[in-house]
């Protein structure tokens, strides 16, 4: 496969300051060698730039910096469907989740309808009406779907860039009131981590690659490093207790590879001030060579 990684240094969607090293992280922790010994071939176009919020507003405390987090994600979108144009596979380093708004964004344009496979303690379901905290970051998957503002939705032009009933969250555990009932409101398929306690990780990726791939459509995946256990990944933004396990994480990237479903993906949260000897990032990248098809034999 030919992969074009695309680095987005953004932590404008978050509160916390580090995630914009995540993207550096990652690479210092050897992803293009690993992904060239897998057989890739590895195009690593560097960053997009993301302006620094010492130099931007704030703005709408409901919406926290907008405008610049809108024109990352127009860019990112150009990027990410010009990568697919010219056969490569868009694996994207955030950043904060905010950036998924610019990736889905730039899969959505080119593979219609497409299926998302969202892996986070949390659903990122908020709207301006139901945020707790004015981050945009936890609005993103709303906003692909077509539920917020304006601005969000409409990023490249167009809304909704996904069918709620082609979304599937893995791993949440942290949600809010509002975002709830968001969620119930529009049907989509959330796997808690209590269903993964139930069920086991093995029942519920199959559900998961069924529902987000339901009319053969292929299947993007969002990591939130945010959903493993923070014993496994310490170096995030918002940890949260009782999260995935290395085994449970690790089966859910081989079993997204064996479905040969994935045509994009993304990896974010990554803060690399709060990790413990890049523990984070090197996770991040021995999940997404087994996303990308490492096998132990
Ligand atoms: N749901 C909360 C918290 C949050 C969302 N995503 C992260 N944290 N990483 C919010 O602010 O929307
Ligand atoms: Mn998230
Ligand atoms: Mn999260």
């Amino acid at each position: 496969m030919n992969i074009r990684i695309i680095g987005v240094p953004m932590d404008l969607g978050a509160d916390r300051r580090g995630v914009d090293f995540g993207a550096s992280a990652i690479r210092y922790a050897g992803l293009s060698d690993q992904l060239r010994r897998l057989g890739h071939s590895v195009h690593d176009i560097g960053n997009i730039v993301v302006p620094q919020p010492e130099s931007q507003p704030i703005g709408n405390p409901h919406l926290k910096y907008l405008d610049p987090i809108v024109q990352v994600a127009e860019d990112l979108a150009q990027q990410v469907a010009d990568a697919l144009r010219s056969n490569e596979f868009p694996l994207i380093l955030g950043g904060d989740h905010s950036i998924a708004l610019g990736s889905i964004s730039g899969v959505a344009s080119v593979h219609r309808p497409l299926g998302v496979i969202w892996i986070d303690a949390h659903a990122d379901f908020n709207t301006e009406e139901t945020t707790p905290s004015g981050n945009i970051h936890g609005m993103i998957l709303a906003a692909l779907a077509g539920l917020g503002n304006e601005r969000l939705t409409h990023v490249g032009g167009w809304t909704p860039k996904l069918n709620p009933d082609n979304i599937v969250v893995i791993g949440a555990r942290d949600l809010d009131p509002g975002e709830q009932a968001l969620l119930r409101a529009h049907h989509v398929h959330v796997f808690t981590m209590s269903s993964i306690d139930q069920y086991g990780m093995p029942e519920v990726l199959r559900q998961a690659i069924e529902l987000a791939g339901r009319q053969g459509q292929g299947i993007h995946l969002s990591m939130d490093m945010d959903s493993m256990d923070p014993r496994e990944a310490p170096g995030v933004g918002t940890p949260v207790r009782g999260g995935l396990s290395y085994r449970e994480a690790h089966l859910a990237m081989e079993m997204l590879a064996d479905s040969q479903r994935l045509v994009s993906m993304d990896v974010v949260e990554v803060n690399s001030i709060l990790d413990q000897e890049n523990a984070t990032a090197r996770l991040a990248v021995e999940l997404i060579l087994s996303a990308l098809g490492k096998k132990i034999l």
